[in-house]
C-alpha cells in the first residue's frame, strides 16, 4: 500500500521541485495533492506525466494524509505545521519555524539520520537552510576523519533561494539593463543584476544576518555544537544554485589528497577537481543535480590542519525539496510512520 502525500506551496519554487522529485524517484504514493494558498485554487501543476489541480491549504483535512512536504515560509507553517501534526500526518518543514525548537528534529539524512526517529513528539521534521545543507553534507565525513574545529564560510546564493519572484526580478532587471527600461527592486534591498549583495535574511543585534546565523545554528544542531562557524552570505546574480567558499580547521592532520578520498567515498558528494581550467564545478552545472560537488580541494598553509574547498550543490534539490523527500524516505524505510499516528 502506497502513502497519501500533500505538497503545501506547491505553486513555489521547492514545491514543484518537490512534485518533480517525488515523480522522478518514483516516491511510494497512492495520491499526491497539490496545495497552496487560496490564490491559486484550481491552478494546474505537473507531476510527473499527470497534472494537479491545486487546492487551498485551508481546504484540506490532513486526518488521513501520511506526509505533508511544507513549503509555503514560516509564517504559513507556523501557523500550519502544529495542527496538520495534530491531525496524525508528519510534516517535513522547509521554513525555519521549527528548526531550532529541541523538540524537533532537524535533518540531513547523510549527516544525522538516526535523530529523524525525535519526530514523534510534535509530527514535526525540520529541513535546514539551503546553504547550510550542502555544506554538512561536505563536512560530515572531514570531521569524522580528522575533528572539525573551525569553519570560515562565505556564500554565494543564487535569487530562487528567495522564492519565484526574486527570481522574476534578476529577470526583470536584466532585461532593463539591456533596453535601457527603469530597474526596480522589490524582492532586494539593491539592484540584484550585474550585482552581488552581502545581505540574505534580516539583520540581527551582532551585525550578522539571520542567514549567516543559520548556518552557525545549524550545523551546530545536526553535526556538533563543539565546531566553531563563522559565514558570511551574499546574494549574486544566479538563477539556481548555492556555491560556498569553505575553509576548515582540523583538530588533527589531514592532506588535500586524503580529503579528496573521504568525499570521494562519502554519499551525496561528488569530487570534480582537476586544477585545471575548467576542472571544478559551478553552479549552471549544480542546476537540476541531486549532488553536493566539491572542487578545489588544497591545503591553507597559514594554519595548522587548514584546508580551503569550493562546495556548490542545487539549492532547491539538496537546499530543500530533494532533502524533504529524503526525510520521507527515511520514516518509509524504516517504518516510522506509525508512529505518527500513535503519537497524534
Ligand atoms: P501561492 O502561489 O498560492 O501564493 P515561493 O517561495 O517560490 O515564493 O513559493 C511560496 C509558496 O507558498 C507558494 O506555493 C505559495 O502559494 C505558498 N503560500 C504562500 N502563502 C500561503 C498560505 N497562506 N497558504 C498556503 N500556501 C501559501
Ligand atoms: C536563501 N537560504 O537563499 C535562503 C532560502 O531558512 O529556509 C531558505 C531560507 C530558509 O535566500
Amino acid at each position: 500500500m502506497g502513502y497519501k502525500v500533500a505538497v503545501v506551496g506547491a505553486t513555489g519554487n521547492v514545491g514543484r521541485e518537490i512534485l518533480d522529485i517525488l515523480a522522478e524517484r518514483a516516491f511510494p504514493a497512492d495520491e499526491v495533492v497539490a496545495l497552496a494558498s487560496r490564490r491559486s485554487q484550481g491552478q494546474e501543476v505537473s507531476f510527473g506525466d499527470k497534472i494537479l489541480k491545486v487546492k487551498a491549504l485551508d481546504t484540506h483535512d490532513f486526518s488521513d494524509t501520511d506526509i505533508c512536504l511544507m513549503s509555503a515560509g514560516g509564517e504559513t507553517s507556523k501557523e500550519w505545521s502544529p495542527r496538520i501534526g495534530q491531525a496524525g500526518c508528519v510534516v517535513i518543514d522547509n521554513s525555519s519555524a521549527f528548526r531550532y525548537d529541541a523538540d524537533v528534529p532537524l535533518i540531513v539524512p547523510e549527516v544525522n539520520a538516526d535523530a529523524v526517529a525525535g519526530f514523534t513528539k510534535r509530527n514535526i521534521i525540520a529541513n535546514p537552510n539551503c546553504s547550510t545543507a550542502q555544506l554538512v553534507v561536505a563536512l560530515k565525513p572531514l570531521h569524522e576523519a580528522a575533528g572539525i574545529r573551525r569553519v570560515v564560510v562565505s556564500t554565494y546564493q543564487s535569487v530562487s533561494g528567495a522564492g519565484k519572484e526574486a527570481m522574476d526580478e534578476l529577470f526583470n532587471q536584466t532585461r532593463a539593463v539591456f533596453t535601457a527600461g527603469e530597474v526596480t527592486n522589490t524582492k532586494f534591498t539593491k539592484r540584484i543584476a550585474f550585482n552581488v549583495i552581502p545581505h540574505i535574511d534580516v539583520f540581527m543585534e551582532d551585525g550578522y544576518t539571520k542567514e549567516e546565523w543559520k548556518m552557525v545554528a545549524e550545523t551546530k544542531k545536526m553535526l556538533d555544537p563543539k565546531i566553531k562557524l563563522t559565514a558570511t552570505a551574499v546574494r549574486v546574480p544566479v538563477f539556481i544554485g548555492h556555491a560556498e567558499s569553505v575553509n576548515v580547521e582540523f583538530e588533527r592532520p589531514i592532506t588535500p589528497e586524503q580529503a579528496t578520498e573521504i568525499l570521494r567515498a562519502a554519499p551525496g558528494v561528488l569530487v570534480v577537481d582537476k586544477r585545471e581550467n575548467g576542472g571544478y564545478v559551478t553552479p549552471h552545472e549544480a542546476a537540476g543535480e541531486d549532488a553536493t560537488y566539491i572542487s578545489r580541494i588544497r591545503e591553507d598553509a597559514t594554519i595548522e590542519n587548514g584546508l580551503n574547498f569550493w562546495c556548490v550543490s542545487d539549492n532547491l534539490r539538496k537546499g530543500a525539496a530533494l532533502n524533504a523527500v529524503q526525510i520521507a524516505e527515511v520514516l518509509i524505510n524504516r517504518k516510522l510512520l506509525n508512529k505518527a499516528r500513535q503519537a497524534a
